[in-house]
């Protein structure tokens, strides 16, 4: 009797990315789609040799014909990503809290593919907009697929998923005119957000240097929503999702975001691409907080608004596992375009919440999965397929790959003799049987209406230095909004939030009076204590690991001194970038060739995380008055980048009316044992002792 079961094939040869590579490694003959062998794939085929190209020419109709369908719909959000394959490793059994399969076992690991987005930005959008930062996770588990599909920020613009498309549209690029894309700094964004009380806390965030990260590397992630965890037992406790990054959080500074997009609008995917290349696997652990309901009745805010967090401080996060990224996509468009994540991809042991934006998001993601692939057999795409044994009755449909052979497609049925996949109440997934009672209603409950206690907690756990970032990311965002109006009610709900913040912003602004504070519908509370977890200058590795160095060189340049930096560099765990007057490299003091890897204006110093201006006398005069070089180490300077320097350097800082103000961030470096000293001040990212004296960036 026919087995009717679908059980996750090997994906033929020919379906998936394999089509153009020989085995043998030698050329194959091109073919066609059809696999015919094609004898000229330079011309088309036509009547006479100056005459009209015929219809008939099926190999030129088949090409063009499938060029003309290469793209599917982009994301309507998050659609520039970049993607990466791993795996993920459970550190012990937490079985007293959960029964998912991925949590049972010390040390195993299964399978992962992670994409990391910008939000607001169209497929083809620089790297470094100020947004917010997809951070999606497939984990390929032995019970099926786990999504866990979220943000560098842990918080969210709104609490009800109906009012998503609103903000989306908001956000995104005007529909009349069609620009500015990738950017919140326009009118139709800070109207919605100001008419929207609930979104003052993620707009701390989005404000905050969380939204110009350095790279994926350096952030962290959060699943945001409360989930359930569920144990054998069938017990329940709430638990929020963080992953923390290995190499510690790190972003850039405005002005520097704004000059990396137009110098690399791929410097993220870029240093992903190149991390994993070089075999500096991106790592991060995932952690939990873990709760009862007994908390979460007692707790300032409801747990089922994502507009609040739970401080670390209150609940801490428990490390349970590592991710690591250890293999760049094959190829773009089948893996990183085609992956679907969905919130409602869940295992046994995990649920959600009542959460009424993982709610809606439940119904969106399938929905969307649909639109932009275009079959509900999307499953069957490798990138998506379950890495588990898949047995069930659905068949059919546009793309079916796998259609099950026998003859039953239904259950239950005669044909298998009850041997064909069948339900399981024992292994099966199974939802945390809460009590429900009431009346159905379209409300907001209570609980979620206080919208300033915890965006004053975030401001107040900053160091001075970031809160300034925040007003003036404020002030940059609000300068680009046309009507007067919006930016004053984003002032008065800032007067909720921090009267010093709200100042600052106001005095930027250059308004002439500060307008009545916005009506609360609870008002603020001062009793909640500074989170420092949430400050990220309070956090930092206190390494150099992970990030590039930028040496700026001349003809003649100090042999040893270079090859001390290098060292000194390599054994932070950094890498070492060489810039110089060609790309052709310049000749050491030794007589050693030194090669180049970018021109000084292809590799400006924002592209950077410390730089070393190491001139020589012999080729200083090249670079002295050249506009790029000064912009080198001043970008440095204003960004509050370390910077070495030999004295024949001093020039260039000069001509960059920069030498009277060197500080202790920038070291000159003489002898080899200088390099070690300046890798070790780079330990601490920026000396941000600078940034009172600088202009402001
Ligand atoms: Fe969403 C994509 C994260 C709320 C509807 N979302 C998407 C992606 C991420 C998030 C990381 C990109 C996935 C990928 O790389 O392919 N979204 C979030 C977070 C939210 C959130 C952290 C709030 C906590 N999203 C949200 C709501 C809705 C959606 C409330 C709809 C009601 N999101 C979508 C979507 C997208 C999406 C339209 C676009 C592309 C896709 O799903 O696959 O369905």
């Amino acid at each position: 009797m026919a087995k009717s079961k679908n059980s996750n094939p090997e994906y033929p040869v020919g379906a998936g990315g394999e089509i153009h590579q020989s085995a043998t490694g030698k050329s194959d003959t091109l073919t066609t789609q059809q696999g015919v062998p094609i004898a000229d794939d330079q011309n088309s085929l036509r009547a006479e040799r100056r005459g009209p190209t015929l219809l008939e020419d099926q190999v030129m109709r088949e090409k063009v014909f499938h060029f003309d369908h290469e793209r599917i719909p982009e994301r309507v959000v998050h659609a520039r990503g970049f993607g990466a394959h791993g795996y993920f490793e459970n550190y012990e059994s937490l079985s007293d809290i959960t029964e998912a399969d991925i949590f049972q076992r010390a040390g195993e690991q299964v399978p992962a593919f992670v994409r990391f987005s910008t939000v607001l930005g169209n497929k083809g959008s620089a790297d470094l907009p100020r947004d917010v930062r997809g951070f999606a996770v497939k984990l390929y588990t032995k019970q099926g697929n786990w999504d866990l599909v979220g943000n560098n920020i842990p918080v969210f613009f709104i609490q009800d998923a109906i009012k998503f498309p609103d903000l989306v549209h908001a956000a995104k690029q005007e529909p009349d005119r069609g620009f500015p894309q990738a950017q919140s700094a326009h009118d139709n964004f800070w109207d919605f957000v100001t008419l929207m009380p609930e979104s003052m806390h993620m707009l701390m965030w989005a404000m905050s240097d969380r939204a110009i990260p350095r790279s994926f590397r350096f952030m962290e992630g959060f699943g945001v929503h409360s989930f359930r965890f569920i144990n054998k037992a069938g017990e329940a406790r709430f638990v929020k999702f963080h992953w923390k990054p290995a190499l510690g959080l790190q972003s850039v500074v405005w002005n520097e975001a704004l000059k990396i997009n137009g110098a690399d609008p791929d410097f993220h995917r870029r240093d992903m691409w190149d991390a994993i290349q070089r075999g500096d696997f991106p790592e991060w652990e995932l952690g939990v907080q873990v709760f009862d309901d007994a908390f979460a009745d007692q707790f300032e805010f409801d747990v089922l608004d994502s507009t609040k967090i739970i401080p670390e401080e209150q609940i801490p996060v428990k490390p349970i596992g590592k991710l690591v990224l250890n293999r760049v996509v094959d190829n773009f468009f089948a893996e990183t375009e085609q992956v679907a994540f969905c919130t409602q991809n869940i295992v046994r042991g995990i649920d959600f919440s009542n959460d009424p934006l993982l709610q809606g998001r439940n119904f969106s993601y399938l929905d969307t999965q649909l639109k932009r692939l275009g079959s509900p057999n999307f499953t069957q795409i490798p990138v998506n397929a379950p890495k588990c044994p898949i047995h069930h009755f659905q068949q059919d449909g546009h793309m079916a790959m796998t259609n099950p052979r026998g003859r039953a497609n239904y259950e239950p049925n005669s044909w298998d003799n009850g041997e064909g996949p069948r339900e399981n109440p024992d292994t099966g997934f199974r939802s945390y049987p809460q009590q429900i009672e009431g009346e159905k209603q379209r409300v907001r409950s209570e609980t979620f209406a206080d919208h300033y206690s915890q965006a004053r907690q975030f401001y107040i756990s900053q160091t001075d230095v970031e809160q300034e970032h925040i007003a003036d990311a404020f002030v940059f965002e609000l300068s680009k909004v046309e009507r007067e109006d919006i930016r004053l009610r984003m002032v008065s709900h800032l007067l909720n939030v921090d009267q010093d913040l709200a100042n600052n912003v106001a005095q930027g602004l250059g308004l002439a009076s500060l307008p009545e504070p916005a009506k609360a519908a609870i008002p603020t509370r001062t009793d909640l204590p500074a989170s420092p977890k949430l400050s990220i200058l309070l956090n930092g590795p206190g390494s150099f690991k992970g990030r590039k160095l930028g040496v700026l060189v001349s003809e003649g340049v100090d042999a040893n001194l270079f090859s001390a930096l290098k060292d000194a560099a390599v054994s932070e765990g950094a890498t070492v970038a060489v810039v110089a007057p060609t790309v052709g490299g310049v000749t050491a003091s030794d007589g050693t060739s030194i090669a180049a890897n970018e021109k000084v204006d292809g590799g400006p110093s924002v592209l950077f995380d410390a730089v070393v201006v190491l001139i020589a006398e012999e080729g200083a005069d090249k670079l002295i008055n050249h506009g790029p070089a000064r912009d080198f180490v001043n970008d440095a300077f204003a960004h509050c980048k370390f910077i070495g320097y030999t004295m024949d350097a001093l020039p260039l800082f000069q001509s960059a009316g920069l030498e009277s103000k060197l500080d202790a961030g920038c070291i000159s470096i003489r002898k080899a044992s200088d390099a070690t000293d300046f890798l070790n001040s780079c330990k601490e990212l920026r000396h941000w002792e600078r940034q009172g004296s600088v202009n402001k960036v």
